[in-house]
């Protein structure tokens, strides 16, 4: 995994349609999407999911659905992702198969050590920073904790809470693989060039790096 991950907050995309938002951040490169829905019926969370797919398809790009499994299952998705009060990890990916996505959140170390014995494809290390967008968190990891979860984990790192143009390159410092962004997309006048610039960032950051190794 690599690159920006577009994270949904339909409140946040003002007078624009989720679909819309969503279009035009692929189309500024983000590489994956997942839809998060708190208040959603499930029909209407079904239909939604169904027409977003519709519109990543031809960017390749996979849906990835917060929380409910049986949503992912009932359309197709090509992954879910799940916190430490959803469904068990283990039981996600038996009823998902072993060629889906399945991202887990780490909120704690002992989250953290305890997701080595999964095989997650990646861990959603949540919050980064404090965040208006969730405010239930155990607290912020900040840069130093996300250096600290690199150092240990042999999960790939998809960094996320308070994320934006002006912290990714340090997010990707650290050695985070996908930086995860809502409002910084949702909320921009033009999520186009907003995403555009973030994988620019992203981009640039990570090459530093590998030039600072060579
Ligand atoms: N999980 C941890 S923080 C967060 C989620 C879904 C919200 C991040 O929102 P924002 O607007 O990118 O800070
Ligand atoms: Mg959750």
């Amino acid at each position: 995994m690599k690159g920006l991950y577009l994270v949904t907050d339909r409140g946040l995309c003002g007078d624009r349609s989720l679909e819309d938002v969503i279009l035009q951040s692929v189309r500024g490169g983000a590489r994956y999407v997942q839809i998060r829905e708190k208040d959603e019926s499930t029909g209407n969370f079904i239909k939604e999911a169904l027409r977003i797919k519709e519109i990543l398809e031809p960017f390749t790009v996979p849906l990835i659905i917060n929380d409910r499994v049986d949503v992912a299952l009932a359309v197709k998705a090509q992954g879910v992702h799940v916190g430490q009060d959803d469904m068990p990890y283990k039981m996600a990916r038996s009823l998902m198969g072993p060629g889906a996505i399945i991202g887990l959140s780490v909120e704690t170390w002992g989250d953290v050590e305890e997701a080595e014995e999964f095989d997650c494809d990646y861990i959603g290390v949540s919050p980064v920073f404090e965040t208006p967008t969730k405010t239930d968190t155990k607290g912020a990891w900040g840069l130093d904790g996300l250096t600290r979860i690199r150092a240990f984990s042999r999960h790939p790192l998809v960094a996320i809470g308070g994320l934006n143009v002006s912290n990714a390159a340090d997010v990707v410092k650290t050695g985070a693989d996908c930086v995860a962004v809502v409002s910084a997309v949702c909320s921009a006048p033009d999520p186009e060039a907003t995403s555009r610039e973030l994988v620019g960032i992203i981009a640039d950051a990570r090459e530093r790096m590998n030039d600072s190794v060579d």
